[in-house]
């Protein structure tokens, strides 16, 4: 008998847990509680931290998890090391659902970081109009370089006002649209996109625009995760479930 534990937060676990409700294969989906309002899911959520790899270890062990799935996003490191320590300790079979990263196209003008610090440094230098699209976790990395008019898209309010001196906030979840998102881009006269490499498609409006447009985009690489068992694919994930 299954019971599926899915760590959520981007697109692919949503897709996946529509696929096990419609198979009847009992599941949970987790989130970290990182937004006011979590999208509705037809499924069992859970919202909130586990307390570390132990912590996600217990919690396997007390819901005796069959079968734990990582299908959060490729920023989310931390989750990810702790999902294969606690699989590791409990002997739960893990399998991580991610998206490959985005490459640059013909027409594309990218610089590529290595993480958000280096992005930051990378703003040296005149004042420009960014569209940082990195949501609200990571905002007083730039107060390096206040010189520059910041448009921000946030899920959610930020707390605090952020340390940006230049800044105009919008409030939006994506998936998002490249027609909306050359648009939003024009009417802001933006000239630099900053993006994660987070793949997928519910992210890659913006550089869809900025393709369009001939805007540069400050690329971030994702950070290294340990090796695992891994798919792009809903599919193998439905079969490796029923295997
Ligand atoms: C809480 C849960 C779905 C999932 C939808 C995906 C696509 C739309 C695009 C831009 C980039 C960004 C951000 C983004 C996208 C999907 C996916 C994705 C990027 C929700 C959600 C949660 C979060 C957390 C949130 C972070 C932030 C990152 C905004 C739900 C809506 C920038 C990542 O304000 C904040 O504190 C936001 C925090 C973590 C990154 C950050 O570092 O700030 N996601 N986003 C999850 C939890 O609690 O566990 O759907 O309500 C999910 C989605 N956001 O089912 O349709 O698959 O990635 N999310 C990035 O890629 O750079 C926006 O604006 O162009
Ligand atoms: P993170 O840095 O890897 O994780 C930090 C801590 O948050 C984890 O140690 C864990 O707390 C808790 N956590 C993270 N994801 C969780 C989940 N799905 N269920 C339960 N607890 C979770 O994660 P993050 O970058 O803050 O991302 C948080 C969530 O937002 C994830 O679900 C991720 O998929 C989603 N998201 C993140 C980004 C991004 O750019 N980072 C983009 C889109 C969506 P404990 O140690 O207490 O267990």
């Amino acid at each position: 008998m299954h019971n599926i534990l899915v760590l959520g937060g981007t697109i692919e676990a949503t897709r996946l847990v529509a696929e096990l409700a419609s198979a009847g294969l009992p599941c949970t989906l987790s989130y970290a509680g990182r937004v006011e309002r979590p999208k509705p899911q037809p499924v069992p959520v859970r919202v909130g931290g586990f307390g570390g790899t132990d912590g996600l270890a217990s919690y396997l062990r007390e819901h005796a998890i069959t079968h734990l799935i990582d299908a959060t996003h490729p920023f989310a490191a931390q989750i990810s090391r702790n999902a294969l320590h606690a699989a590791q300790a409990t002997g739960t079979p893990l399998l991580a659902l991610t998206r490959p990263p985005w490459t640059a196209s013909p027409g594309d003008n990218w610089q590529t970081v290595p993480d958000i610090p280096a992005a930051a440094a990378a703003l040296a230098g005149p004042a420009r109009r960014i569209l940082l699209a990195l949501g609200r976790m990571h905002l007083a990395a730039f107060a390096q370089a206040p010189q520059h008019h910041y448009l921000l898209r946030l899920v959610d309010p930020p707390e605090a006002p952020p340390p940006l001196p230049d800044h105009h906030i919008i409030l939006d979840r994506g998936p998002f649209d490249a027609a909306s998102d050359e648009a939003l881009m024009r009417a802001h006269r933006i000239d630099l996109v900053v993006s994660k490499n987070a793949g997928g498609s519910g992210a890659q409006a913006k550089l869809i625009a900025a393709r369009a447009l001939g805007l540069p985009v400050l690329m971030i690489d994702r950070p290294a995760l340990p090796a695992r068992h891994e798919t792009h694919e809903i599919r193998t994930t439905l079969d490796w479930l029923m295997g």
